[in-house]
């Protein structure tokens, strides 16, 4: 079992890896919990996590973490997976149940499986040891976090089905696999890649693995993202039905569906009737919810709004998976926090949405009607043409597919395929009549003799169906290998900031320059340099006026590591929950007199940690007597001893002289003078006060610079419940 208060040690990950069988296989889906979390009560959540990271506002809602419904999907692509397990730890404890793992550029184009770890480009290389050593991971990770996680790839290239059985073989849940992808964005030959599909589809419902289609694809490729959505739906259908076809489970089979456009575009009005038009055509399948991609620029608050309004439609529609591209997408590889960021986004506005439906309904007329049915129109148009030209693979032939009109409308610029062209044309045989493939989770002919009551029992079993008989390959490159790569970081006692990999020393800056956009490019790239940062970017510019001023932010390395032994480490300040401290005031009145001492009129800090209006002690119900400012010493005691006061509130802020220590000496003695010193908690707050100082000049406690009402409070209730136990 995982320690949270310990690292993952990826190197135990590593041991022992030839041996390891992943726990279990298949897709998992959110279970449903009905009962209050906190003082709410929600309509759709499921079952909590063991261990997670709520929220940041969940600190005025006692901690309370509710998971949405809807899976939710964080897709990691460091290009070193021994980094990207770390981040799917913290992706889990947010809670992000369906990691997808982006395969490295150009994995597609490799025409068998690799091995090793070698290191990736936007993705990390898909192959057996680091599969398998992911898988370990999440099975670490999902006991820890008490939800299993859905661990996701891609079958795709002529090695998809290959990939497929490996997948199959390591407990992979999910993956893309969609034969039109292939055909469309990897040229690969059409008569191929739909065998090579109906393969790969046998595998993975063998392993009752999740798919996701590919047909989003059109809306980030088309030149204007919303005239391919009729096209959009025939490519669903086609796979969709393909993928039955050859063996799988309706329930299995999951749309990636993606809102195609963004504003400024008038967004909703253009995605909703789409994301309606889909969930009626193929409602007997899943809808796993893609962010818009198309239209994401560097500007990171700009896709966070972009996702905030396609989890409106998720929302309205049901989507059952809601996957999160990460905010920062549109400037560079993701970085572990945005990846975070973007579970966030979706968890946030999820649970903030809860019960919408029922209070809002789609209309049953008008606008939203009428364009759900010219939506499905179009599409069984375009299925008809298909049809009259004489099938799928003619229509691909002459460009039907990413052409930029709006169906029925062409612009003859679609993506044309040759039925005879392609990567690996002429590479499909019919089966001999005695062809036999000794494996299950296999598709097609298969002169299985009958001797056999299942093909594999021919070999006293399968890879899929005893792990042990997988030949295990460690590593082919003695250079480029995780075990060297880990070596070169290893833990050595310094500490560096990190964004991809462990001590890359990335950080980003943001900077405004009053300055139009040239000046203030080259001058941000300065003060890049001029702050030491090497390697330094510009990854967003954005004019906030021609001439009055621009916004920037860059990245760059830093040329400096910390030596964590010598760090000075301060006690964290202790709070307790705001509800705790209401119901103990509650029951045992609280009564502060404070003033601030001595010639001193700073009043703001001690009316700061007095005022209800920014979090002062007051509202927990404490009863406060302000004095005002200059208040002889002599007088907060007798008012003290006057009201009954438990705590007096003293704030001193000048320090010429050591007149803050002075009037803190002089409360103390003049307490023990009166006989009243073991009645009163003396506090003491002002910017240059600490607790050492506050207690080695006789008080009980000491706040300074940036010490909150809760801090005061916890302290009076710990004291009091102290005093309360003597
Ligand atoms: C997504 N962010 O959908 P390579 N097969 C299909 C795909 O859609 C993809 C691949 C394979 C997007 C990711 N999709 C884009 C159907 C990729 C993977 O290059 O063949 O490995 O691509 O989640």
């Amino acid at each position: 079992m995982l320690d949270p208060k310990e690292k993952i040690n990826v190197e135990d990950i590593l041991k022992d890896l030839q041996y390891y069988e992943p726990k279990r296989r298949g897709w998992h889906w959110r279970e449903p919990f009905h009962g209050d979390m906190g003082e709410f009560h929600y309509n759709e959540i499921s079952k909590p996590l063991l261990k997670s990271e709520a929220l940041p506002a969940a600190r005025s809602f006692n901690g309370i973490d509710p998971q949405p419904m809807s899976v939710i999907t964080t897709e990691i692509a460091s290009g070193r997976f021994e980094d990207d397990i770390r981040r799917m730890r913290m992706a889990a404890w947010h809670g992000a149940d369906h990691i997808m793992v982006i395969r490295t550029a150009g994995q597609s184009h490799f025409d068998g499986l690799i091995e090793g770890t070698p290191e990736g480009v936007g993705g990390v290389p898909i192959t057996r040891k680091q599969v398998r050593a992911t898988r370990k991971a999440l099975d670490m990770i999902e006991e820890e976090v008490g939800r299993p996680i859905n661990f996701h790839s891609y079958v795709s290239g002529v090695a998809g089905p290959d990939i497929a059985v490996m997948f199959a073989e390591e407990g992979v849940n999910g993956a893309h696999q969609d034969p039109q992808y292939n055909v469309l964005y990897r040229n690969i030959n059409m008569i191929r890649s739909f065998v090579d599909a109906a393969s790969a589809k046998k595998t993975m419902a063998w392993a009752d693995m999740l798919q996701i289609d590919g047909a989003h694809n059109a809306n980030a490729t088309a030149m204007k993202g919303y005239k391919v959505m009729p096209e959009l739906m025939v490519q669903h259908a086609i796979n969709c039905k393909f993928s039955e076809m050859a063996g799988m489970k309706k329930e299995n089979i999951a749309l990636s569906t993606v809102p195609p456009t963004a504003s400024p575009a008038p967004c909703l009005r253009i995605d909703l009737p789409y994301a309606v038009a889909l969930r009626e055509l193929f409602k007997d399948y899943k809808m796993r919810a893609q962010m818009n991609t198309k239209y994401i620029e560097s500007c990171t608050r700009e896709a966070t709004v972009s996702h905030t309004l396609n989890l409106l439609i998720s929302k309205l529609t049901s989507a059952d998976i809601q996957s999160t591209i990460t905010p920062d997408e549109g400037r560079n590889v993701p970085w572990h926090y945005n990846n975070i960021h973007a579970i966030n986004t979706a968890k946030q506005a999820l649970i903030g949405m809860d019960g919408l439906m029922d209070m809002v309904q789609l209309k049953e007329e008008g606008y939203l009607r009428e364009k759900v049915r010219e939506l499905k129109e179009r599409a069984v148009l375009f299925l008809e043409e298909i049809i009259e030209c004489g099938g799928y693979f003619k229509a691909v032939q002459s460009g039907f597919f990413v052409d930029s009109g709006e169906y029925p409308e062409r612009n003859g610029d679609g993506i044309a395929r040759k039925i005879d062209g392609g990567i690996a044309s002429d590479s499909v045989y019919e089966r001999e009549k005695d062809y036999f493939a000794p494996v299950c989770g296999f598709f097609g002919y298969n002169s299985v003799p009958s001797k056999y009551s299942h093909a594999c029992q021919a070999i006293d079993g399968c890879t899929l169906c005893r792990h042990e008989k997988i030949k295990y390959i460690d590593e082919l490159d003695e250079e480029d290998n995780v075990e060297k790569r880990m070596k070169d970081v290893k833990d050595d006692g310094t500490i560096l900031p990190e964004v991809e990999w462990k001590k890359d020393g990335l950080v980003s800056v943001t900077l405004f320059f009053p300055e139009d956009e040239h000046i203030s490019e080259a001058v941000a790239l300065e003060a890049g340099k001029h702050m030491n940062l090497k390697d330094v970017e510009v990854i967003h510019k954005q004019r906030l006026h021609e001439s009055e001023g621009t916004l920037v932010e860059i990245k760059g390395r830093v040329n400096f590591a910390i030596d964590k032994s010598n760090l000075k480490i301060p006690k964290p300040k202790k709070v307790m929950p705001d509800e705790f401290i209401k119901e103990f005031v509650k029951n045992n009145p609280v009564k502060v007199v404070a003033a601030t001492v001595g010639e001193d009129e700073h009043s703001v800090g001690l009316r700061e940690t007095i005022d209800i209006k920014h979090g002062g002690i007051e509202k927990y119900g404490i009863d406060c007597i302000y004095l005002g400012t200059s208040c002889p010493v002599e007088k907060l005691i007798d008012a003290a001893i006057e009201t009954k006061a438990q705590v007096i509130l003293a704030s001193t802020i000048i320090t010429h002289n050591d007149v803050h220590t002075k009037n803190m000496r002089k409360l103390n003695e003049l307490c023990i003078e009166k006989g009243v010193r073991d009645k009163l908690i003396l506090i003491c707050g002002g910017t240059q006060v600490t607790d050492e100082i506050a207690k080695a000049n006789g008080m009980d406690a000491g706040f300074g610079r940036g010490s909150k009402g809760h801090h005061v409070a916890t302290f009076i209730v710990e004291k009091l419940q102290s005093k309360m136990e003597e």
